[in-house]
């Protein structure tokens, strides 16, 4: 009897320690596009695109090299609309011994398959460079986790950016603090790598079209690599236009710029597109050969070896309770602007626009304009988490729910980062040029025309002093607002009440 090898959507790598373990000559891999998995949250249309393009286009290669590959489509008639599903039919129909499975991205569906009652063999995911077992092991003897301590393990596991003895190049760890340089007027990301649909992207765009088109968000724009070589263009366009500045304008956000210098190659390399090691390699080789400055390689390589793989290991760490947690007791609902883009704050309204349009903002985008939003308004961890988790095409729980439900919304308590990412409208002055076009001053506070970042920081500030006001890292800002005389105070305590019930209203800011 044969074997039946499952290969999930975010799962697209030649190299999975599962076809080591089949056998092309006699065994068969599964692949199949399911209801369950397209809306358990109202994914982007654009990422459920991407994932049965590639889906499709992978399965085409696997066969040509030789593998029975039984492909479900959405629309097939039988389509039991499940993975469990698809797994059970398929095993009945070959009359398969044993079902063969890489360990999934996400715990809700580890769970669904472990509960059908199959005979499952699992395969350690080993495209990440830190199993499971190496983090829980890391993290088993310390009571606080750093990022930062884990990162050096991971530069002296990987090797990556060493002088001959071990120290790191350049005489530093982390040079996160060269890499938060506004952009200077005028200057602008490098044209964008383009990609066209070919007959199996197309005939996928009309099925997303026609059964998704409740779903927020944009068809239209769909320009992502869905083949490794495509993937390979994407990345090889980033070293040669955008690397050399990424570490530099790795903060900075500019009006209609979804872009700058980011590689926008996280989707790919989250559904299996691009190899890390690959990756880390040619980061390094291209500042060896002088092409690039040490702050873009290691800002780079950090992102990739070190926080990437550090929020995966969290998430297998407290997966299931971590999901749960809410430690500021949010219950607000999602704004709706949050799917329209609707609202008078600029930076929200350009934001929220792009990523509707492209699926796509990067990381300060994230977490200090929308996240910070979230944060500051007392929006529920689960809205956000939701609302991220659909949004982003290169969004899959184990890297969207620590980012935002840790380090966006501190829903952790801080076992992630260790102060809140809470920030006033002065942030995002200083790091865009947002603020120019608002209808909101952002040098106001109370009033109506102030800024709701403004009023909204402090009320963040003063509702969580319990929590927060021992914290050394917010020492300096609780000062300020100690030494604010009380109308002033008051002042912008009303405002943020002010703002806070316009949102419980249903207004749009
Ligand atoms: C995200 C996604 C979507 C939209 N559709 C499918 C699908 O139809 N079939 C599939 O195998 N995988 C899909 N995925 C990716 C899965 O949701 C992903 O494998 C899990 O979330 C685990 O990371
Ligand atoms: Fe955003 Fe405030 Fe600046 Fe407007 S003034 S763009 S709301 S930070």
């Amino acid at each position: 009897a044969c074997r039946l090898g499952l290969v999930l959507g975010d799962q697209l790598s030649f190299d999975l320690s599962l076809f080591d373990a089949l056998d092309a000559r006699q065994d068969a891999l599964l692949m199949a596009e399911v209801d369950a998995e397209a809306r358990y949250v109202a994914h982007h249309p654009q990422k459920i695109a991407l994932i049965f393009s590639a889906m499709r286009h992978f399965a085409e290669v696997m066969r040509q090299r030789g593998w029975r590959v039984i492909y479900v489509r959405l629309d097939d008639a039988d389509n039991s609309g499940s993975l469990p599903g698809e797994l059970c039919r398929w095993m009945e129909a070959l009359g398969a011994e044993e079902a063969h499975i890489t360990e999934c991205g996400e715990w809700r569906l580890e769970q669904a398959l472990k509960g059908c009652g199959l005979p499952l063999v699992w395969h350690p995911d080993r495209r990440f460079l830190c199993s499971r077992e190496a983090f829980a092991r890391w993290a088993g003897g310390r009571g606080h986790l750093r990022m930062e301590h884990f990162y050096r393990g991971m530069r002296k596991r990987s090797g990556l950016l060493l002088e001959p003895d071990g120290s790191p190049l350049g005489g530093a760890w982390n040079l996160d603090a060269e890499n938060r340089k506004a952009l200077p007027r005028g200057l602008r990301g490098p044209f964008p790598r383009r990609f066209e649909a070919d007959a199996i992207t197309q005939e996928v765009l009309a099925l997303v079209r026609a059964r998704f088109s409740d779903h927020y968000g944009s068809l239209e724009s769909f320009d992502y690599p869905v083949t490794h070589a495509e993937a390979q263009a994407l990345w090889l366009h980033f070293l040669d236009f955008s690397l050399a500045a990424f570490g530099d304008y790795q903060d900075a956000m500019a009006t209609d710029e979804p872009f700058l210098f980011h590689a926008r190659i996280s989707a790919a390399l989250n559904i299996g597109l691009l190899d890390v090691r690959q990756l880390g390699a040619d980061v390094e080789e291209a500042y060896r050969r002088g092409r690039v400055p040490l702050n873009a390689a290691e800002g780079f390589i950090r992102q990739l070896i070190g926080w990437r793989e550090y929020v995966r290991g969290i998430y297998w760490l407290r997966m299931p309770e971590y999901a749960e947690l809410n430690a500021f007791g949010n219950h607000r609902p999602l704004p709706e602007f949050y799917w329209t883009g609707t609202t008078d704050m600029r930076c929200m309204a350009q934001v929220i626009g792009q990523t509707l349009e492209l699926g796509y903002a990067h990381h300060i985008q994230r977490l200090m304009v929308t996240g910070n939003f979230a944060l500051l308004a007392g929006i529920a961890p689960k809205a956000v988490c939701e609302w991220y988790l659909a949004v982003y095409l290169d969004a899959f729980d184990w890297v969207e729910l620590p980012n935002t439900l840790g380090m966006a919304m501190h829903a952790d308590g801080g076992y992630l980062g260790s102060k809140p990412y809470c920030a006033s409208g002065r942030y995002i002055q200083r790091m865009s040029d947002y603020c120019k076009g608002c209808r909101y001053r952002v040098d106001e506070s109370t009033g109506p025309r102030a800024c709701p970042f403004n009023a909204l920081y402090w009320h963040f500030l003063m509702r969580h002093r319990d929590r927060l006001g021992s914290n050394p890292r917010l020492a300096m800002v609780y000062r300020n607002l100690l030494n604010m005389d009380e109308p002033r105070r008051m002042a912008l305590w009303l405002r943020g009440e002010e703002l806070l019930a316009q949102l419980d209203a249903g207004e749009a800011l």
